[in-house]
This record gives C-alpha cells, structure tokens and sequence, in this order.
C-alpha cells in the first residue's frame, strides 16, 4: 500500500472556537504524518478553485462566505489510506447526524445556518488532494 497525501483545513468555525489543537492532536495520535502546514485567510479566488464542484448549488455563495469570515489553518497530512482514515475522522457532512467520536461527531452541530458548518474538510479522493494541496500550498 503506497503512501498518501490529503489536504485537511481546519474552517473558521474550528479556529474561532480554539480547536486547531484538537484536529491536530487526532491527526498525529491516529499515527499520520503533518508535512506542511499555514494559517491563512482565503480570499474568494482561492475557494472558488478549492470548491469548483459545488458552484453553482444553493449553499455555493453561503459556504465561501463562511470559508472567508475568519483565519483557516491549512495541512498536509501523509499516511497509507490517509485519504479514506481522515474522511472517517471527520466523520459525515452533517454534524448532526456524523458518529460520535469523529471530529464533526464530537465537536460540532446544527447552527441554523444555509451553510453547514463542520471544523474541517478533508480530500475526498487522490485526484482532489493533489488538486486541493496546489491551490493551498503552490
Ligand atoms: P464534505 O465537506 O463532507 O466533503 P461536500 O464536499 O459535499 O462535503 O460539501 C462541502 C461543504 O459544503 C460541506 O463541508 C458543508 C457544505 N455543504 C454541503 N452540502 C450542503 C448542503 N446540502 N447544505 C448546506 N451546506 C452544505
Ligand atoms: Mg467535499
């Protein structure tokens, strides 16, 4: 099994409450590797490139604006099937319903919002994360 790389973010709503530490505490006690990592403030250009697949759909304009309402911390974290461990992680879409101990299971919930609110995304297959980690870390 070859190594893989995915791209995590952790989204406003997880910098805002503090949780940089948790996300990267789950990552590195799984057993992946952290190989590169930035916090910044991603501008409407970026995150229309990381989100191209959802244009156009009724939460596209709610999620940038949400993506942009505060500093993201962006990373790189290595690992065989990291792709597939990281999504597990995070747990589903929606916090509501995701399993209880993965990261959107445990920390975050409902918010009433058009945009759901998660704490983090993680790449959903090796064509996206290669994608994803050059719009992030060219
Ligand atoms: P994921 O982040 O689990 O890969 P996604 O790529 O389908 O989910 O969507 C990107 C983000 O957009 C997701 O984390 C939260 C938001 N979102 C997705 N579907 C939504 C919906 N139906 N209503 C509101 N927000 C949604
Ligand atoms: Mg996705």
């Amino acid at each position: 099994m070859s190594k893989e790389r995915t791209l995590v973010l952790v989204k406003p709503d997880g910098v805002r409450r503090g949780l940089v530490g948790e996300v990267i505490s789950r990552i590195e006690t799984k057993g992946y590797e952290i190989t590169a990592m930035r916090m910044l403030n991603a501008d409407r250009s970026i995150l229309e490139k990381h989100y191209e697949e959802h244009n156009g759909k009724p939460f596209f304009e709610p999620l940038l604006e949400f993506m942009s309402s505060g500093p993201i911390v962006a990373m790189v974290a290595e690992g065989e099937r990291v792709i597939e461990g990281f999504r597990t992680m995070a747990g589903v879409t929606d916090p509501t319903v995701a399993a209880p101990g993965s990261i959107r299971g445990d920390l975050a919930r409902d918010q009433g919002t058009k945009v759901v609110q998660n704490i983090v995304h993680g790449s959903d297959s090796v064509a996206s994360a290669e994608r994803e980690i050059k719009i992030f870390f060219s």
